[in-house]
């Protein structure tokens, strides 16, 4: 794809600036790879937003690695950390592939509100679209009155069908009809759309409880993906929602947004140690092409660029 790595290196420009720019001013005056040119770098990591659990790893596992070292070689260092880092990714590397044998396809989108779900659902559905494959998106976000309208905007304009209903309409009840409408229309793609906010968290995760389960009635294994939208700019939070989300309704895949607006973009090895869920896309600006499908070698290298 063109422009591909260059535009997420821009994307990851802050993240880069935070996790090794720090990180390169340890080697400036230290001369050996002792206990507080450690410290200092385990610091820098907290700093970049690794989290904790990621931290202490890349220390013990360096602490072996590079038990025999004693000069400083930058060189050395980090590439045993970018080398640590994309083992950390590898797992997680996996990217959303729609079989021919399950139609229509349903991918259904779950997040907090404002982490990205209905726009990158508009890019998702666009990027599948150019594909070749037909695409429906149901409006299960009946909270938000402007949510409705939103989606019918966009739809519109792309030539996508909408199935929605009025404001404080049942959400699982318009998502039924969605999946009936594409089922009888050859759709390839559904795509699901749902609060990030009711009443209470709880509420939601009821409701979206009750989604899987009213889309299973119509067959057993869908969704076939449920797609948690996280944004990035939210740092430990994150991992602290997709713990939520995995628990009420058993993610498959995340997507990441918003890596071009933050240096907590260390969140990401935070969230493939604790979950080990595949990473299929990550945000890194508004644009149709800015949704990237995430590969965890393009993602190391783009980083360390
Ligand atoms: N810079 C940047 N902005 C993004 C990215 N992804 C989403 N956004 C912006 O984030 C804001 C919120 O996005 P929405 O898609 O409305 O979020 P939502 O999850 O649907 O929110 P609710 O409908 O309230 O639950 C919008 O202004 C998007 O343009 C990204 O990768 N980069
Ligand atoms: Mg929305």
């Amino acid at each position: 794809m063109a422009g591909f790595f260059t535009n997420l290196t821009s994307g990851l420009k802050r993240t880069r600036e935070s996790l090794l720019g720090g990180i390169t001013n340890l080697f400036a005056g230290q001369k050996t790879l002792d206990a507080n040119f450690l410290e200092e770098l385990e610091i820098q990591l907290l700093i970049a937003d690794v989290g904790v659990d990621v931290t202490e790893k890349i220390i013990n596992e360096l602490k072996i690695k590079l038990a025999k070292t004693k000069e400083l070689d930058k060189e050395t260092v980090l590439n045993t950390l970018k080398s640590q880092l994309a083992t950390l990714l590898e797992p997680c590397s996996s990217a959303l592939e729609i079989p021919n044998s399950i139609r229509p396809y349903v991918i259904l989108f779950v997040g907090i509100n404002g982490a990205g779900k209905t726009t990158t659902i508009g890019k998702l559905a666009k990027q599948l679209q150019n594909d070749g494959k037909k695409i429906m998106l149901a409006a299960g976000d009946t909270f938000r009155a402007a949510a409705i309208d939103q989606l019918k905007v966009w739809g519109e304009r792309n030539n996508v069908p909408v199935i929605a209903q009025q404001h404080g309409a049942d959400s699982a009840a318009v998502i039924y009809d969605a999946f009936q409408s594409a089922k009888a229309k050859n759709i390839d793609v559904l795509i699901v759309d749902t609060a990030g906010r009711l009443h209470t968290q709880n509420n939601l995760m009821e409701e979206l409880k009750k989604i899987k389960r009213i889309l299973q009635k119509i067959d057993s294994s869908a969704p076939h993906e449920v797609l948690l939208v996280l944004d990035a700019t939210t740092g430990q939070n994150a991992l602290n929602q997709a713990k939520q989300f995995h628990a009420a309704v058993n993610v498959t895949g995340i997507c990441l947004t918003k890596l071009d607006g933050t240096a907590k973009g260390g969140i990401i090895f935070a969230i493939a140690l604790a979950l080990k869920i595949p990473i299929r896309f990550v945000g890194v600006g508004e644009k149709i092409e800015d949704l990237k499908t995430f590969n965890a070698k393009e993602f190391i290298d783009a980083l360390f660029n």
